[in-house]
């Protein structure tokens, strides 16, 4: 077993980490830029290294302050967390040339589901469903126009290089095929230096659900079942629940049992995400694989009983998983919130200091940040200051005490998304279940347009 790990990360996961570390007798480093020195995880890490200036680019995306932060102080691990550097196949690689294991996806792992286009053949190969759609890249219009019309309109352009929606277009009739094929083009070069495009037909009102793996070095791999994380915002997600209010135990086996085979197709080693479309029919289709632990990680937690982080760190260190898919029971529910230090009406960031915090507890709740009185939130990073998860019996108890939970919670001096998801799990269509990735959208809209008419 290691023993000692660099946490590559800050915020509520860095904590987190080191949280898991600590149980498991593990050393752990914590890395910071100056913005963060009275930060949490630096405070409870056995050691902690200044990596450089605010700028993520200048310090925790800085890969060589990174590598010697851990040779300084002999970590034979990193921990990337999420974002960052967590699916950065360089990272990976430059760990690995150093003898310092990467708890993540190898290279080539990382680069093969970087690359949706290629993603997506690997997947089909692997029996795993697909949206129908081109067969690899778009060669050029006519392609797209052929294409297109075999699978009917409307269609969708995706960016190879994508992901969360960057250089994304739904197309819904040829007449407009040249136009937004071409802006999804230029968006993609814009960001991701590169514009190869993929096909497939528009899946109407889907659901996004995941399903959580875990595959060890001998070859196991189970899952532990899926999180619903239909309820989002502009591709950031704001409430994550398991069990799916949309599941059946039927459809959990069927996406189960395709997760499985995706990750065997990669030899996926570690803890991994295969997301998913699922449209009204229950029919399902591979979206992506994220080759990371995920912000919404705890909501399965809560129900498997499990530690996520722990199982990362066993894996990555060789043992084989403390689990056997037959033994995984799932209890109860839970549903995550996040926490962002963003006004609620209009999302624009609102970093400052916490005058006055409390978080909520009692039974079933959980509160995952690195948030105390007086802690001021910099503006340089991603708003996210908090998760809130709750576990219950079942669905009604859940949102009960998730309610309950909000009430008792006090984030005072900055704005945050909580009075929001007051709002989200008071909405009939959210207590019925009966959401899709529109909805929260949809309803925002409508809360607007309310509001300015009562002007
Ligand atoms: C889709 C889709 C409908 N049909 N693909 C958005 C991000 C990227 N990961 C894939 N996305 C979508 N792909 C087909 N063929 C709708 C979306 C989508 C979406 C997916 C998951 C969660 C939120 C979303 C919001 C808008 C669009």
């Amino acid at each position: 077993m290691f023993k000692k790990i660099l946490i590559a990360n800050r915020g509520e996961i860095a904590l987190r980490i080191i949280r898991t570390c600590k149980e498991m007798g593990i050393k752990t480093v914590a890395v910071y830029s100056t913005a963060d020195k009275d930060s949490l995880h630096v405070r409870f890490a056995d050691e902690a290294i200044c990596i450089g200036p605010p700028p993520s680019k200048e310090s925790y995306l800085d890969i060589p302050r990174i590598i010697s932060a851990a040779e300084i102080t002999n970590a034979d691990a990193i921990h990337p967390g999420y974002g960052f550097l967590s699916e950065n196949s360089k990272f990976s690689g430059i760990c690995a040339e150093n003898g310092i294991k990467f708890i993540g996806a190898t290279p080539d792992q990382i680069d093969g589901m970087g690359n949706k286009a290629q993603a997506k053949i690997t997947m089909e190969k692997a029996g795993v469903p697909c949206v129908p759609g081109s067969k690899g890249l778009i060669t050029d219009l006519a392609d797209a126009r052929k294409t297109a019309k075999k699978i009917g309109y409307p269609v969708m352009v995706k960016a190879s290089a994508g992901g969360g929606g960057k250089g994304m277009r739904m197309i819904p009739s040829e007449d407009q095929l040249e136009e937004l094929l071409d802006s999804a083009k230029r968006e993609s070069s814009a960001s991701f230096g590169n514009d190869d495009m993929y096909m497939e037909k528009f899946i109407e009102e889907p659901r996004h659900i995941e399903i959580q793996i875990i595959g060890d070095q001998t070859g196991n791999a189970c899952h532990l079942s899926e999180r619903d994380c239909s309820v989002q915002r502009r591709h950031q997600k704001l409430v994550e629940e398991v069990p799916s209010p949309f599941m059946t135990k039927k459809l959990r086996d069927k996406m189960g049992e395709a997760a499985i085979k995706a990750s065997k197709a990669v030899k996926y080693e570690g803890a991994g995400t295969v997301e998913f479309l699922v449209d009204k029919h229950r029919n399902f289709f591979f979206m992506e694989m994220n080759t990371r632990i995920q912000v919404e990680h705890p909501v399965t937690e809560m129900i498997t009983g499990y530690d996520l982080i722990q199982e990362q760190i066993r894996v990555a260190a060789g043992e084989v998983l403390s689990f056997k898919k037959e033994r995984i029971r799932l209890r109860g529910h839970s549903i995550e919130v996040r926490i962002n230090a963003e006004d609620p009406d209009d999302f624009t960031p609102s970093p400052g200091e916490i005058k006055q915090f409390h978080a909520a507890g009692g039974l079933g709740v959980r509160f995952d940040s690195a948030m105390y009185n007086g802690y001021r939130i910099p503006p340089y990073y991603d708003s996210m200051i908090g998760k809130l998860i709750v576990h219950g019996r079942n669905r009604e108890e859940c949102i009960r005490r998730l309610r309950r939970a909000i009430m008792e919670t006090v984030v005072d001096g900055v704005k945050t998304t909580l009075p929001l998801h007051l709002w989200i799990i008071d909405q009939p269509e959210f207590q019925s279940g009966d959401y899709t990735i529109h909805w929260l959208e949809q309803q925002l809209e409508k809360k607007t347009e309310k509001l300015s008419k009562d002007d």
